[in-house]
């Protein structure tokens, strides 16, 4: 079983994770982690926090000469921003933010002890997680890729780059669509068995709990409501030397709760950050007198950097999923239970 937890505020020291359950024997180059950490600072709309942080994972524990040993990972990301002491009050709860219902639920007084471990800086440690897991993955030959599908509506480049910029000016926020692919990912990962052993209810949480995504989807996914069944589902053929295949793949590669062998498809949501430059009504949380929202540091659009934590999540997922079919504390092991399924798939 793979597990792990994270640790860190978003001015604080550092944000760290510790992995547990990645089995003996993988190797794991640091400058991997760091190419993933430094795709999840990227894209138009980011703000000057990413050009003040140069994100990079130190590996205290779980390796010898760069070899999981299937004992624990730590993955360590200093903040370069280390300023928790520092930084002021903040007293106007920003809407859609944590930021008033975090305040009621821990007795605070100031928001500023709310929003350091909220902030979406934590996806940094999502990011490190699930560079792990992909190079476990990779053994595998599974690969996990992301794309922005829509910003503010529209779905072509330069009018999503135009629509950002729209909403520079405008001192507003803008979120999206993005869409995650795993190709890849043998028949078989996940179950029907229990609700929480399915592959498409363990994708969803991972995704939903990245902060600010509000909605996602598999497959053809609300698209479903619109379509007969006789149009929705994926006629089922057979050629020798192929094996069964598809012509479509609206299922978004999994039927009930399991893997079907097509590409995995996962769109989701991003609603527009909830720091304003221009601020929506609010009320200080001190006084009780109508305000308008605090402003913080913040960006402007994050689709596309969601989806690279949005592949991490994912990726995750998998690794789990793939570890409880094929078990094993080994790579070695791992690597001949699942020849030795393939085979009997052939
Ligand atoms: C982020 C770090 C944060 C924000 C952003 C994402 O840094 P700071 O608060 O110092 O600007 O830029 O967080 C949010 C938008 C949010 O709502 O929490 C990061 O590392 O991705």
């Amino acid at each position: 079983m793979l597990r792990y937890l994270t640790a860190g505020e978003s001015h604080g020291k550092a944000i760290i994770a510790i992995l547990e359950g990645m089995p003996a024997g993988v190797k794991i180059a640091a400058e991997k982690l760091n190419q993933e950490l430094k795709r999840r600072q990227q894209g138009f709309g980011r703000g000057k926090r990413m050009q003040i942080e140069n994100d990079r994972c130190q590996i205290p524990s779980g390796l010898k000469n760069g070899l999981t040993l299937g004992s624990p990972i730590t993955l360590c990301i200093e903040n370069k921003d280390f300023s928790i002491e520092k930084l002021s009050k903040v007293m106007c709860p920003r809407p859609g933010h944590a930021d008033l219902a975090g305040l009621l639920k821990y007795g605070m007084s100031d928001i500023r002890e709310v929003l350091e471990r909220a902030s979406a800086r934590s996806t940094a440690a999502t990011v490190a997680i699930g560079a792990v897991c992909k190079i476990f993955l990779a053994e595998f030959k599974l690969e996990l890729l992301s794309r922005v599908a829509a910003i503010g509506g529209e779905t072509k480049e330069k009018a999503m780059i135009e629509k950002i910029k729209e909403a520079m000016e405008e001192k507003d926020t803008v979120g999206g669509i993005l869409e995650v692919v795993i190709r890849g990912a043998p028949v078989g990962l996940g179950s029907y068995a229990q609700p929480d052993r399915r592959l498409d209810a363990r994708l969803a949480q991972a995704i939903i709990s990245i902060p600010g995504i509000k909605a996602v989807e598999i497959g053809l996914g609300f698209g479903y409501a619109d379509k007969f069944g006789s149009e929705a589902h994926d006629a089922i053929y057979y050629k020798k030397g192929k094996g069964y295949f598809r012509k479509t793949n609206n299922a978004g590669g999994i039927e009930g709760g399991i893997s079907n062998g097509e590409d995995i498809i996962i769109r989701a949501c991003m609603k527009p950050i909830c720091t304003l430059m221009a601020p929506l009504d609010s009320v200080n949380i001190k006084t009780k007198k109508a305000s308008k929202a605090s402003v913080e540091r913040s960006d402007i659009c994050v689709v596309e950097a969601a989806g690279v934590v949005a592949e991490s999540a994912c990726a995750y997922v998998l690794a789990d999923a793939f570890l409880e079919k094929f078990g094993g504390d080994s790579l070695s092991d791992i690597k001949a239970a699942y020849n030795s399924y393939l085979k009997r798939l052939r």
